[in-house]
């Protein structure tokens, strides 16, 4: 299985819960390494458009309005499968369906404020990492 790239938030209510470490935690105890990260307050047009495949669904302003309501922390995750081992470690969108043990039903309160964003595939990935990160952004491990 080749070497992959996955992109992540942790989204604001899970950062204004304090679980930032507690969830980055999950992601290297899986094996997936942080090769970017940085905190961003988004502006709504970034949100938006990071959101635009969901304009038209009646749920995207309450999106826009959470994901602007706080900071957020965006990385990058490498490893193998990480697309998919990623979408395994958060756990089904609402949280009443996610797996025990997974971020989603450990962390989220509702399918509107579900504590983390994965990609869903690798086309995704690599247009959401190019979203929120230039290439020099991106420290391959070198050890
Ligand atoms: P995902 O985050 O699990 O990939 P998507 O279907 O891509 O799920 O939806 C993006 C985000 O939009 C979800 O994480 C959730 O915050 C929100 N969302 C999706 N479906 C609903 C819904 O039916 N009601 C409210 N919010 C939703």
């Amino acid at each position: 299985m080749a070497i992959e790239r996955t992109f992540s938030i942790v989204k604001p209510d899970a950062v204004a819960k304090n679980l930032i470490g507690a969830i980055y935690q999950r992601f290297e105890a899986a094996g997936l390494k942080i090769v970017a990260a940085k905190m961003v307050h988004l502006s709504r047009e970034q949100a938006e458009g990071f959101y635009a495949e969901h304009s038209e669904r009646p749920f995207f302003k309450a999106l826009v309005d959470f994901m602007t309501s706080g900071p957020v922390m965006v990385q990058v995750l490498e490893g193998e499968d990480a697309v998919r081992r990623n979408r395994e470690i958060m756990g089904a969108t609402n949280p009443a369906d996610a797996l025990a043990g997974t971020l989603r039903a450990d962390y989220a309160d509702s399918i509107d404020e579900n504590a983390v964003h994965g990609s869903d595939a690798a086309a995704s990935a690599a247009r959401e990492i190019a979203y929120f990160f230039s290439d020099e952004e991106i420290c391959p491990r070198t050890r």
